[in-house]
């Protein structure tokens, strides 16, 4: 009975959190994010949303992550990775909203007896549902998934075809029984228990990870591929030394071009990236902001470096001539920076779209080595960007030769459109993104890889194989897009300013409104227009038209309850201006004082 007082104290505060606190949770970019104390009822449900996603599957292993990423530390949050290890299928998103807000425990079942019905989830018994968990460093991390653990632990679904409905128990261990059901009666429901089918939901923790370490777990287990976090970084560390073996004339030759430093957002970051030093311990990286002290995102981190464009925490003017990186606080995004000399801590940036044009860069080298004209299979490479793309990267790759495809902000879009391709290279310029292959190119290459005579031609084989297994395919990942940099730097022997000459970045500015409510921005042409409100689009154009090479847009963040802006100029004080007065245009549309 002491169990059952606990636990239904528990349920019922975690079912009316939401509607105590009159918030409305949504599902985002990328996933559910809040203020980590109002998040216990979110992730109770989309628990129960992920072990559905995986009997939808056929049993397939999903993924479920605690994050709130670049967040500030007090938030969390959940993502959840299909089976492909990409972001949960976007045609779920619906469904995720609605059992995240159900405001009672009747609507709540409701909602997933209509939906299972809807979906045709099988509650046979045939399949068992497997979820693998993980969670960053947040302090909040650890209760969230606990909670997540018991609701694990004992999710039965029981079938009844005389009471025509689903009825669904939550079993919290130890064997305390909570039923919730869209039948009116207990007696009747507890009368089919024994002729039930039952199906349970397995849990698997996989403790701190990553963000793309879960989802690299959850795609590798699904193609029956070694999934540990061992093998993960025995797989990146192995890819990164082929490519470091196969540089032209220097093979088995490290010839480091310096230290690397890293930033790590004091998150998750610094303990992994410590692992993949101790792997690779002839490469000179020194780890900073591992969290042992500072606060996570403050002040620090790759979000940070990229919008704010000065040194981090912990970097200064001793630094200047260093290679510096940093990662943000879930090690999905990286940028890479230099100090400037007396610049009063303002930085030269290496952001997403410079990573992404090395990447290309890169890639197109191989290609033009392996293939000629006469080759019939010619692949098809693809570049996807975001409106906050600087104008000259886009330029720089259209003058490589590469298509440049635009989406909206968030790597599920993205993603999504790079598998059209048979090698894409996607990257946001906040630097979350990676290269994906086709399994047609994959056929092709292992091919080419064991049959080409020609040693430069075989080399480049396998540089571009040994590219396939360092760059995470689920996900964009901090870690192993590091490793790739620092490859292809040494490939090239490049030091960084030289990588960051490849073009000059127009001046831009990004800046953050406070607003009353953001989806009250809505915009078209991947963000590039505002359509609601109305005549706020009119204003941003007028303002723009007046500076030499401007751009700007608004857009409403999907992770902060913020809209964001972005300009682009000839000059600095130019763009500044630009990102200042659209943003007090923003304000007076949509900010505290216009409600
Ligand atoms: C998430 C998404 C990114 C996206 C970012 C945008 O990043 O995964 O693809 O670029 O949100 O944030 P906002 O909408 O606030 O501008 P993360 O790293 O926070 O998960």
């Amino acid at each position: 009975r002491s169990h059952e007082s606990v636990i239904e104290k528990r349920e019922a505060s975690v079912r009316v959190a939401a509607k105590l606190l009159g918030i409305k949770v949504s599902y985002g970019i990328a996933g559910f994010r809040a203020d980590a104390s109002i998040l216990q009822s979110t992730v109770f449900r989309i628990g129960i949303l992920a072990a559905l996603r995986s009997l939808k599957c056929n049993g397939d292993v999903i993924g479920l992550m605690i994050t709130a990423s670049h967040n500030k530390v007090d938030d969390n949050g959940v993502k959840i990775a299909d089976p492909s290890g990409g972001m949960l299928s976007q045609d779920w998103e619906p469904f995720a909203d609605q059992i995240a807000n159900a405001q009672d425990a009747q609507s709540f079942l409701q909602l997933i007896t209509e939906f299972v019905k809807k979906e045709n989830i099988p509650l046979d018994g045939a399949k068992q549902a497997v979820v693998l968990l993980g969670r960053d460093t947040r302090p909040s991390g650890e209760s969230l998934l606990r909670l997540q653990n018991n609701v694990f632990i004992a999710l039965f679904f029981q079938y009844s075809s005389y009471v025509h409905s689903i009825n669904i128990y939550l079993l919290f261990f130890p064997c305390v029984i909570l039923p919730f059901t869209t039948s009116s009666s207990h007696t009747e429901v507890n009368a089919h228990v024994g002729i039930c089918s039952i199906i349970g939901a397995v849990p698997i923790d996989m403790g701190v990870v990553t963000t793309p370490q879960l989802h690299w777990m959850v795609r590798a287990r699904n193609k029956d591929l070694k999934a540990s976090e061992l093998d993960y970084f025995d797989q990146l560390s192995t890819s990164f030394r082929c490519l470091i073996d196969l540089i032209p004339n220097k093979g088995g030759d490290n010839h480091p071009i310096g230290k690397l430093v890293v930033d790590c957002s004091n998150g998750v970051g610094g303990e992994k990236l410590q692992v993949l030093k101790e792997k690779l311990n002839w490469l000179d990286i020194e780890i900073r902001n591992s969290g042992k002290e500072g606060v996570l995102n403050e002040g620090v981190g790759a979000d940070f470096v990229q919008k704010e464009k000065v040194v981090p925490q912990g970097f200064g003017p001793l630094d200047v001539g260093v290679r510096c990186a940093s990662l943000d606080g879930d090690a999905d995004r990286f940028v890479y920076f230099t100090v400037i000399s007396n610049g009063n801590n303002k930085i030269n940036l290496e952001d997403g779209d410079k990573i992404l044009s090395l990447f290309a860069l890169f890639i197109k080298d191989q290609l033009n080595i392996l293939i000629d004209d006469k080759d019939i299979y010619q692949p098809r490479v693809g570049v996807i960007q975001t409106a906050y793309a600087n104008g000259a990267s886009t330029k720089y790759l259209n003058q490589l030769g590469l298509e440049v495809v635009f989406t909206p902000t968030g790597v599920k879009y993205l993603h999504e459109k790079a598998e059209e391709y048979d090698i894409d290279i996607y990257f946001e310029a906040n630097g979350h993104g990676t290269i994906l292959f086709s399994e047609h190119f994959l056929n092709w290459l292992e091919g080419r890889k064991s049959t080409e005579k020609g040693l430069e031609k075989q080399n480049a084989a396998k540089r571009l194989w040994a590219v396939t297994k360092l760059i995470n395919q689920a996900v964009g990942d901090a870690l192993n897009g590091l490793l790739l940099v620092e490859a292809i730097l040494q490939h090239m022997g490049w030091s960084v300013d030289k990588w960051n000459e490849l073009y000059h970045d127009l001046p831009s500015r990004q800046l953050k409104v406070k607003v009353a409510d953001r989806t009250a921005v809505v915009t078209t042409n991947a963000e590039t227009t505002v359509e609601k409100p109305t005549d706020l689009q009119e204003a941003i154009t007028a303002l723009t038209v007046n500076y030499p090479q401007g751009r700007c847009f608004v857009r409403p963040s999907g992770t902060e309850d913020i809209a964001r802006v972005y300009a682009e100029a000839n000059i600095q004080e130019a763009a500044d201006e630009l990102a200042s007065s659209v943003s007090k245009v923003v304000d007076q549309f949509l900010g505290f004082s216009s409600s």
